[in-house]
């Protein structure tokens, strides 16, 4: 496998052994190999059940790992840190996501890269635009800045009385 590089949106809501959500994040950044670029971490008001407020932010990562060697090198990470399986959408204390893969679309065995639903995700397009506001999703043909920006268009218009 050719050395590709990926985007992994990264969130946390719940304290755990290295501190609080940013600790966890910061953390999980250090877990990894091959982190080219990391976003500025952002608190984000919870989209879903969960009460407590998030820390998230977004990284690129190069590496020779297919997309399932990556999301299973994730996964370990998030057990490691304690996550627990339980409620999707739940309050945890590590979520790591592949976004986007340079290798275009992925779409087997549980794994759908692009992300389903980071099109619709502030928490993932904002720290992403500032770090790979240029890459396009294979699937609409969008910028990741296009897709922030039309996601706060799409905001706004709910939001007017
Ligand atoms: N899976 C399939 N595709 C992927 C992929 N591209 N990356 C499978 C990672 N995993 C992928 O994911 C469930 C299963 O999806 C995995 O076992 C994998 O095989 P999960 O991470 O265990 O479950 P989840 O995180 O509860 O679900 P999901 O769909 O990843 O939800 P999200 O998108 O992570 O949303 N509000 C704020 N403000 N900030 C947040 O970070 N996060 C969520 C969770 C809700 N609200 C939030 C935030
Ligand atoms: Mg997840």
């Amino acid at each position: 496998m050719p050395i590709s590089t990926y985007a992994i949106s990264i969130g946390s809501n719940r304290p755990g052994r290295h501190g609080r959500p940013e600790a966890e994040v910061s953390a999980a950044i250090g877990a990894l190999t091959g982190v080219v670029a990391v976003a500025p971490i952002i608190a984000s008001a919870p989209i879903g059940p969960s009460i407590r407020r998030f820390a998230n932010t977004a990284i690129l990562v190069e590496t020779k790992d297919d997309p399932p060697a990556l999301l299973a090198r994730l996964k370990a990470i998030e057990r490691d840190f304690g996550r627990r399986r339980g409620r999707r959408w739940g309050a945890r204390v590590i979520d790591l996501d592949i976004i986007l893969w340079s290798g275009g679309s992925w779409g087997e065995a549980g794994l759908t890269v692009p992300h389903i639903g980071f099109r619709a995700r502030g928490f993932v397009l904002d720290p992403l635009a500032r770090i790979a506001a240029d890459w396009r999703d294979p699937v609409t043909g969008l910028s990741v800045r296009q897709l922030a920006y039309r996601l706060r268009a799409v905001d706004q218009r709910a939001s007017r009385p």
